[in-house]
């Protein structure tokens, strides 16, 4: 299964910085894990600008112009052990 999520700034051109506050998916060896990719836009996922598994937080980061950003986490059926999942904030800045 996948979940999206958008944050979407209606077209303005902005700074959204990411900030994950906790991180931990599946990853076990190299076949059967679950991941969050990112990218930037809206509706478009299939190239994603970076992807996240395991539980190491990962870095913040910024988007310095754009005007959405999308997340997408996808869980394949394996499950070793319970995992938290993540959480992250986002803030909107404006383009100077
Ligand atoms: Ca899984």
């Amino acid at each position: 299964m996948s979940c999206r999520y958008e944050i979407d700034v209606n077209g303005d051109l902005s700074s959204i910085s990411i900030v994950f506050n906790d991180f931990d998916l599946e990853s076990v060896g190299i076949n059967d894990y679950d991941t969050l990719q990112y990218g930037m836009g809206t509706s478009i996922y299939n190239n994603p600008s970076g992807e996240f598994t395991g539980s190491d937080i990962p870095p913040a980061f910024v988007l310095e112009t754009s005007s959405a950003v999308w997340f997408k986490f996808t869980s394949d059926i394996n499950n070793f052990k319970e995992h938290r999942g993540f959480s992250l904030d986002y803030t909107i800045g404006n383009i100077k």
